[in-house]
């Protein structure tokens, strides 16, 4: 291993998928190791998330990131420098201390994260290791199950539908190759389907078909055609994952469907969601009711979390504390691991630790707001999360990390073991294939 002190930081603005401004940092080390990472932002964030600083103002918007440039090459790159970026922990207390908020506002959780990934990244080429097998560090690892979104919605595509993420997941593949193979006759079956229908709009944020849908549930009856028609089985092959993202409708227990015209208390909410769970080959369910509804929450896995995984993002933010009191209290049985909700590598982890300790599956997942940056395809794999979600089969952002994947894949050779079934622990072929 060379000399893997850090020597040196560069934060520069560079820019993500949707044209907005972004935080990428370059950490070099004193034998020579370079380690690069950039930001990501979201566009349906939990109130718990670190907070993306953004200088407000008429420039871009209001999001320009100079503050958080200026944090990271003024306050964080000297504090930084001599620190074993081998230490991911140290680096990490060392930046959430200099922070010092609960939030990470005065640096910015965009600043925090970048850097925290561009160390991580700089201690595996000081290693002369890929990251996935510098975090592996020797355990056995498997290549994730994805969830690829067909149909972008809620706050990615301006609410032409209320659910934001209509995903499948292909659990039965026999490889993670295998799994994008179904995945891409699926989204081009789909992208078919809505055309001969005069209601394909384009792609939403993250790649998925922006639809002119009547109805959420046209979006479900749609998926499954498209799944058939491209040859492959509902329920039993591929399987249907929704995010709700029900805070971005909903809140105090009052939700508000406004493409049905329907507004709905919680129980009602899950009263619906539960009668898509019977219809339809759903066998994941992210964010069902809103972040401050614990009840809801409650009420949701105690009645369909043995038929589906219910994962909390905006709900949970990648918090280790949060995962532990939703395990105790029964409010979820899956957690979404987003290193920038978190604020550091570290936190993410943690959540990921928490999320295992408490027989939850976990689910590594980009933010609509992405770039060329690969490191959840080899968080995914390194820390053996057992699922990865990235958005859709489409732009180059995406498919980025779907490619990287495929490349750790080859690498893994022979022993490349696929998640696939093993991701969704409560759920059986035979569970699957009862349902249509
Ligand atoms: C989510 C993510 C990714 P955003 O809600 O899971 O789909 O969206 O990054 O906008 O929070
Ligand atoms: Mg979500």
């Amino acid at each position: 291993m060379t000399d893997a002190r850090i020597a040196r930081l560069h934060g520069r603005r560079v820019w993500d998928s949707r044209g907005r401004p972004t935080i990428e940092v370059e950490a070099h080390l004193a034998g020579g190791a370079v380690g690069r990472a950039i930001a990501p932002a979201g566009a349906s964030t939990g109130r718990g998330e670190a907070l993306d600083l953004r200088d407000g103002g008429a420039r871009f918007g209001g999001l320009d990131v100079r503050l958080a440039l200026n944090a990271v090459n003024t306050t964080i790159a000297p504090a930084l420098a001599g620190l074993e970026a081998t230490d991911q922990e140290a680096v990490d207390r060392l930046l959430i201390g200099l922070d010092g908020t609960a939030d990470r506002s005065r640096l910015g959780g965009n600043a925090i994260v970048a850097t925290s990934m561009a160390v991580l990244h700089a201690a595996a080429a000081a290693r002369g290791e890929p990251l996935w097998l510098h975090l592996s560090r020797g355990r056995p690892v498997r290549t994730p199950l994805p969830e690829i979104q067909i149909f972008g919605g809620g706050a990615h595509a301006d609410r032409r539908v209320d659910v934001q993420d209509f995903m499948v997941m292909c659990p039965a593949a026999s490889s993670f190759s295998e799994a994008l193979d179904w995945t891409a006759e699926i989204y081009r079956t789909a992208g078919e389907l809505l055309r001969k229908a005069g209601k394909l709009q384009g792609v939403a944020d993250e790649g998925g078909y922006w639809p002119a849908f009547d109805s959420n549930e046209e979006a479900l009856e749609t998926l499954t055609r498209a799944i058939e028609a491209a040859g492959l089985r509902p329920g039993t092959q591929v399987a249907i994952s929704l995010d709700v993202a029900a805070s971005q409708f909903g809140k105090s227990g009052v939700y508000t469907l406004a493409l049905d015209d329907r507004t709905l208390d919680s129980g009602a909410l899950i009263e619906m969601l539960g009668s898509w769970i019977e219809q339809y080959p759903i066998l994941s369910v992210e964010d069902p009711l809103a972040e401050d509804d614990h009840a809801g929450h409650a009420e949701f896995t105690r009645r369909y979390g043995h038929l589906c995984q219910v994962i909390g993002d905006d709900f949970l933010v990648t918090d280790a504390r949060r995962v532990h009191a939703a395990a105790a209290a029964g409010e979820a049985n899956a957690v979404l691991i987003k290193p920038n909700q978190a604020g550091t590598v570290t936190e993410a982890l943690a959540a990921l630790r928490a999320g295992r300790q408490a027989g939850f599956s976990t689910i590594v997942s980009a933010r609509s707001g992405e770039s060329e940056d690969v490191t959840i395809a080899h968080l995914s794999v390194g820390w053996d999360a057992g699922q990865l979600k990235v958005g859709s089969f489409s732009r180059s952002e995406r498919m980025a990390k779907w490619n990287e994947v495929l490349r750790i894949e080859e690498a893994l050779g022979e022993s490349a073991e696929f998640s696939g079934w093993s991701a969704l622990p409560f759920a059986t072929t035979e569970s699957a294939a009862v349902r249509p």
